[in-house]
């Protein structure tokens, strides 16, 4: 139904980072709210004032009961109630078209071709107590994940003994780890730096060491990096999974796993069904 929606988002320039969009998000919720919260209350104490006992009240007045519409008062009571249903309904439903579209993206990243080509697939398992990486020229490193600024990074995240979940909370990156399927997620780092991923599923007595970093350099650096890494690999490289990206793969990968209390994972299964 939106589909078309994650459109706006097909061009680099375009691509933003998910913690972009999610401190966008915030923003807005903050500045609706705050402005929605000072107009209610402003507008009861105005009314508190105005209509306040000072004895000197019309006669005959019939205050609203419980349960009943107040139609029949005069002073248009019953058209104030139905302007101010209509406005909390436009600016209700405005809000979610917004956040949906905006979750879409979050959901499945830049689309489009130039996002097809221009990212690199790594497989990220989980083991207790690390996290290892397997990049597509057979590259595997445990403890670091290198990439290159502003490049679309996509995960397919597994584990290869118990449940894990893989989170680097400044890139507002989180995904489960769970035997014998994959979670995706992708993230865009714009800045250069170290950023800290640690393990959000109590594994074992080392969970709480079970920490990596996400290690963002320069592209030219990474290119470096990358291929004097993958000039000493022997073995063939890692095939990486073919099950990505797909919407139904995601609700399905979640859905199969209903006793799982993670929150966000919860939000996403909602998004993706
Ligand atoms: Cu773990």
């Amino acid at each position: 139904m939106f589909e078309y929606l994650p459109l706006a988002h097909q061009v680099p320039e375009e691509w933003r980072a998910q913690s972009a969009v999610f401190s966008e998000l915030f923003f807005v919720f903050l500045v609706v709210g705050t402005l929605v919260g000072v107009v209610v209350v402003a507008y009861t104490m105005y009314n508190l004032y105005r209509n306040r006992d000072d004895g000197t009240g019309p006669e005959g007045f019939e205050a609203p009961k419980l349960g009943e519409l107040p139609t029949g008062q005069t002073g248009g009571k019953s058209s104030k109630l139905f302007l101010s249903f209509g406005l909390s309904a436009i600016i209700v439903i405005s809000l979610v078209v917004y956040s949906y579209g905006l979750l879409l993206y979050v959901e499945q990243g830049p689309s489009g071709d130039v996002a097809d080509e221009q990212n690199m697939e790594v497989e990220v398992v989980g083991i207790q107590f690390a996290w290892q990486f397997h990049y597509p020229n057979g590259v595997q490193t445990t403890g670091t994940l290198n990439v290159s600024q502003g490049e679309v990074v996509r995960l397919a995240v597994t584990s290869d003994d118990v449940w894990h979940n893989f989170g680097a909370p400044e890139l507002r990156v989180k995904a489960d780890a769970i035997p014998g399927e994959y979670s995706h997620t992708w993230f865009i780092a714009n800045e250069t730096g170290t950023y800290d991923v640690k393990c959000y599923e109590l594994c074992g007595s080392g969970h709480s060491q079970m920490t990596a970093e996400i290690v963002v350099m320069e592209e030219e650096e990474f290119n470096e990096w990358y291929e004097s890494a993958g000039a000493n690999v022997t073995e063939t490289p890692t095939p990486t999974p073919d099950d990505h990206g797909g919407e139904d793969d995601e609700g399905g990968g979640h859905g199969s796993v209903p006793a799982h209390g993670d929150a966000a994972a919860t939000a996403r299964m909602g998004v993706a069904a």
